[in-house]
């Protein structure tokens, strides 16, 4: 649409995913006519992507819930207004809380709750004020043993890993940034990451990628290690076994910092350069020469991304990663500058030493499914976070007995199809007395529900970048107020749980600061409790238009404090056994290939953010289904045609995939996107063309379930794939 005169330009930033990119909206009578990227941005110099661009689209969708849905007693579905639903909701929570106590009512928070800064601390203090632990997040069938777990068992250095812009080499195992738009410090920046990584190569940066596909970053490394899926942590175990032999670390830092060395590397005896080539199907040489780079440093990350951490191993490929770290010394030290250490929390002074590791995080209130698995810690930019793991949720949805699940709220994700274990899933869902969604769209979740309450979208409110508030390799914060008010009788998902709260008497605290339970209180109010006392104030922020990069005093290392100074433990309890079990799997994978010839990996898609995208016309003429990539001698080894459709088979299930020839991709490797298709059973399999098909019908949550996290195994499936005509 041509601009006129009287049309508003707004600065603001998108929140279609994480990365925060800033743009400049135009606005006329309360309506987004355009929107473009704000070129004037310091960090981002101009950078969007497509997915962002089709927010205008996506607020004026036909199909948009704009107001709250009931459903009937005949499955139909009526309009209500939203104070309505919420007042029913309210009183069946009542009933349900009376009734079967308050572990009974849960809520999992899916990925794009996270996009709304105030969500999180509104949900947990509504947890807490109605003593209910049944607190999830998408988080823990993400990375949680990267965000927790193995901070948990290692211990982490108080100073901070070496970021991106400091390094000169940098092992990125299964994260592709310049799709995902995520990594955390250390891997290629999220924000505009391609000119960071040509930054990096421009200044000599050395990267090593380790992906079973030719990705986007792969095809920009110094040595692409096209692995066997599921193996990183015996070529992790391998790196770490040459670094050690070839006396490559920093043993000075290693003597001040860490505990077990020696043990450590005596249980990576067996991981000679020959064991992990074979088994990891890589070339020996490759091997050798990643690890001598990589400790060749002299600063640099190691990082991983969803590949590795949704693998048979997260715990220990995430342990192994961060010994990686350590036994090189990738820290900043006393006297160095911290490129970020966040603007949006008190400044606290950052020392040069390990923070000990911390076994009460992995400890918490225990999963009813088993002992093993239990609440998960999370360090979050508001600090260290419980929740409940949400692999097992279905199970304690389905188990009978004290602490049952019978209500389920659904903020911003969609468990039908993002669960391990799409059955199981499902029957979950439908057994549970009271299911709510929050959604902008009537997503397979949100059709199984008893009330779907429309939720406003990110152009109609404030919002401040907490969430990526240490991801920033600079102070940078961007404060954006609501750009047009919501039109329909939606609300946002930390209001929610507030108008849940108010009507079931629940005083709610943010950052032990309780909230006006009376009056609603702004978003401000809000986001000035979460970062009272911030290295730079909110209202500085608040005044800006458009993200910044702040003028905050330099933060320097400190010296370690003899009093307080930890180690980094390398030799945690039960590691050797983890060891043990994934070189025998290996062994085993050597000789079971023939039996399941192939790997199912997951991957993102440039068109969709999870489940979110297809309904949009630009993003779906980008395609409408999640391809099934394979290597061209695998489809013509089988005399399978590319855009065929097959049948792709677990131990646990079957689904259809269309075939895309990839030459990218490694033999013997299925890479397919995740959170498409539709309910099991359903009528779906015949459109896997129109809306793709569900990878999570092919797995089940607890056939190999990581310890503490209750992880599944997300990736590297081994199935086998059989030709079919096409369904009619
Ligand atoms: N097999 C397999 N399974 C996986 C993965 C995998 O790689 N392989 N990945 C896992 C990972 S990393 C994740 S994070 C999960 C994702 O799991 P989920 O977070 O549960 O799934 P999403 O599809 O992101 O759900 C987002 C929902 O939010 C809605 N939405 C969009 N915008 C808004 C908004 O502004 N407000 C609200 N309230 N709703 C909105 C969308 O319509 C959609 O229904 O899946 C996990 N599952
Ligand atoms: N466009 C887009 N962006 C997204 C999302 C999206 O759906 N679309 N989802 C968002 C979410 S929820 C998340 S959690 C992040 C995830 O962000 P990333 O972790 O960067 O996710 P991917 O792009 O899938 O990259 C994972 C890589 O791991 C590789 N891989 C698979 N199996 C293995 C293995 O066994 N070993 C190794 N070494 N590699 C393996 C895959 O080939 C893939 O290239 O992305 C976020 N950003
Ligand atoms: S990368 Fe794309 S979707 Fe993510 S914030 Fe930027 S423009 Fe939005
Ligand atoms: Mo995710």
């Amino acid at each position: 649409m041509a601009e006129t005169q009287g049309d508003k330009k707004i600065k603001t930033y998108c929140r279609f995913c994480h990365a925060t990119c800033p743009m400049e909206v135009t606005v006329r009578d309360n309506k987004v006519i355009s929107l473009r990227p704000d070129t004037d941005n310091e960090v981002f110099g101009g950078y969007t992507c497509l997915k962002g661009r089709q927010m205008p689209e996506q607020l004026y969708l036909p199909e948009r819930i704009l107001s709250s849905l009931r459903k009937n007693a005949d499955g139909t579905r009526s309009e209500i207004r939203t104070q309505q639903a919420l007042d029913e909701i309210a009183s069946k929570l009542r009933e349900i809380r009376d009734k079967y106590g308050p572990r009974s009512i849960a809520s999992y928070n899916g990925t794009v709750s996270f996009q709304n800064s105030a969500t999180h601390p509104v949900a947990k203090a509504w947890h807490v004020a109605l003593d209910s632990p049944s607190y999830y997040t998408s988080i823990t069938i993400d990375q949680p043993a990267k965000v927790g777990i193995g901070q948990a068992r290692m211990g982490f250095w108080a100073g901070g890993n070496h970021t991106w812009r400091d390094s000169n080499v940098a092992l990125i195992i299964g994260n592709n940034t310049l799709v995902s738009h995520f990594s955390i410090p250390g891997g290629i920046p999220s924000f505009s990451p391609s000119s960071a990584l040509r930054e990096g190569k421009k200044r000599g940066m050395k990267i090593i990628c380790v992906d079973p596909r030719r990705t986007e970053v792969a095809a920009r490394s110094d040595i692409h290690l096209q692995i066997k899926p599921g193996q990183d942590a015996i070529l992790l175990a391998g790196l770490l076994h040459i670094i050690l032999e070839e006396n490559l670390h920093d043993s000075e830092f290693c003597e001040e910092n860490i505990e077990n060395l020696t043990p450590f590397k005596q249980s990576l005896a067996r991981f000679t350069p020959d064991y992990v080539a074979e088994r990891a199907g890589l070339n020996k040489d490759d091997i050798i020469a990643a690890a001598r780079m990589f400790a060749a440093g002299p600063k640099g990350s190691a990082t991983t991304g969803t590949g590795p951490e949704m693998g048979p191993y997260p715990n220990l490929v995430q342990h192994l990663t961060q010994a990686l770290n350590a036994i090189c010394g990738r820290h900043y030290r006393a006297g160095e500058k911290l490129p970020n250490p966040g603007v949006l929390s008190p400044p606290f002074p950052r020392l040069a030493q390990a923070v000990p590791p911390q076994p009460e995080w992995l400890t918490g209130i225990r999963s009813r499914v088993s002992d093993d698995i239990g609440e998960v810690t999370v360090l979050t930019a508001n600090g260290p976070l419980k929740e409940m793991p949400t692999a097992i949720c279905a199970d304690e949805i389905l188990m009978e007995g004290e602490g049952q699940i019978k209500a389920l709220i659904c903020i911003g994700g969609n468990p039908l199809l993002a669960w391990p274990g799409q059955e199981k899933a499902h029957k979950a869902l439908k057994n549970l007395d009271l299911l709510i969604c929050l959604d902008y769209k009537l997503s397979a979740t949100a059709e199984m529900a008893d009330y779907v309450i429309g939720s406003k979208l990110c152009l109609e409110r404030d919002d401040l970048t907490v969430l990526t508030d240490i991801w920033y390799e600079q102070p940078y914060s961007h404060y954006t107020k609501s750009v047009v008010e919501a039109e329909g009788d939606v609300i946002e998902e930390w209001e929610l749980f507030w108008q849940l709260g108010k009507r079931l008497g629940l005083s709610l605290n943010v950052n032990e600061q309780p909230l006006d339970m009376v009056n609603k209180p702004s978003k401000y109010d809000i986001l000035e409790k979460m970062t009272s006392g911030s290295r730079v104030p909110l209202e500085e922020i608040y005044g800006r238009d458009g993200g910044h990069v702040f003028d905050a005093p330099d933060v320097i290392v400190q010296p370690a404090d003899p009093a307080t100074k930890g180690l980094l433990n390398l030799f945690p309890a039960g590691l050797d056994e983890e060891l043990e079990g994934a070189a025998s799997d290996a062994d085993r994978s050597v000789m079971e290939a023939q039996q399941h010839p192939y790997l199912l990996v997951s991957r993102r898609m440039k068109n969709t953010f999870n489940s979110t995208g297809p309904e949009l016309s630009f993003l779906a003429s980008k395609g409408t289904t999640n391809p099934a990539y394979m290597n061209p001698d695998d489809l013509t080894a089988m005399n399978i045609e590319d855009g065929e459709i097959i049948f792709i088979r677990s131990e646990r299930g079957e689904i259809p995939g269309v075939v895309q020839s990839s030459p990218d991709i490694r033999k013997g490797v299925i890479s397919m996107a995740h959170c498409w298709g539709g309910a099991p059973g359903g009528a779906g399999d015949d459109k896997v063309r129109e809306i793709g098909a569900n990878t999570n019908r092919l797995i089940h949550n607890l056939d190999n379930p990581a310890k503490y996290s209750g992880m599944a195994q997300q990736s590297a499936i081994a199935v086998t794939v059989r030709k079919v005509d096409e369904p009619d």
